[in-house]
């Protein structure tokens, strides 16, 4: 009797505990939303087979106490079947609807009006690149990495493309307006990570990977690495402003004002 309603209230009280509050960080675009509802499904259909089956458990409990001999049991195919069945067509459900979400995100084309942005990760910082107005980057050489003189991608200093390169350690993009990031890893494996995208992508050294979102939320969030890559992991983040277009755009042009003052000196 005792140990049934002990199964019974343990079971309200952790279905409660989900309940009780969003213990999501804010969702900023639309794939965040989508992320969210396949996310909240899952836990209620989980938590609803979780609570009918506890129910069902203290109920047998009490249902075996009262008995004074015991039986044997050749089980159930039917039932097996049923529920067996039943968790197959769930499971495969959940992930057909789950892969829809995960192949939009990180399959799909390229938006043709996409701000582009190159983000390199390196043992521990984050280092982000804007082509400019000329829309083109430098070429890389690396032989010419060099962190202390800001140049972290290592741009070939000649050439002319990258005149207008503005490189910075957080990532800034304007709302409302398709953002593609190619990833650069250094050294070793790192990961994108930004909770309020609901996006987590590594970095891989030797390959360029991209990574497309919008946000439509104007505000600061953090960008940590996600990946455990030596031992100032945990020193390893940046942040993600999201600002309004025309502040973007004015931030681009005191950037370039900036740039070109420094090379005329
Ligand atoms: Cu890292």
């Amino acid at each position: 009797m005792l140990l049934s309603i002990f199964i019974w209230v343990l079971a309200i009280v952790t279905a409660g505990m989900f309940l009780a509050r969003e213990w999501f960080p804010p969702a900023i675009n639309e794939h965040a939303r989508n992320f969210d509802s396949q996310f909240h499904l899952t836990l209620l259909l989980t938590g609803g087979i979780f609570l009918v089956a506890q129910a069902a458990l203290g109920f047998v409990i009490l249902r075996a106490r009262r008995r004074t001999k015991s039986e044997y049991s050749h089980g159930n195919n039917r039932l097996e079947v049923i529920w067996t069945a039943a968790t197959a067509v769930l499971f495969l459900g959940a992930v057909f609807l789950s892969t829809r979400i995960f192949t939009q995100v990180h399959l799909g084309a390229p938006a043709p009006n996409a701000l582009r942005v190159e983000a390199l990760a390196k043992q521990f910082s984050w280092s982000f690149r804007y082509p400019g107005p000329d829309g083109k980057y430098a070429k890389l050489d690396v032989r010419q990495i060099n962190d202390a003189t800001g140049n972290p991608f290592g741009q070939d200093e000649r050439d002319p493309a990258g005149k207008d390169d503005i490189v910075t350690a957080a990532l800034r993009v304007p709302a409302g307006r398709p953002v593609e990031v190619m990833l650069r890893g250094r050294d070793v494996i790192h990961n994108f990570f930004v909770r309020e995208l609901r996006l987590k992508q590594d970095l891989v050294p030797g390959m360029v990977i991209p990574l497309r979102f919008q946000a439509d939320v104007p505000g600061t969030y953090e960008v940590a690495c996600s990946e455990l890559c030596g031992l100032g992991h945990h020193l390893m983040r940046t942040v993600l402003i999201v600002m309004p277009p025309d502040e973007f755009a004015a931030w681009e042009r005191d950037a370039l004002a900036q740039l070109q003052q420094a090379q005329g000196q």
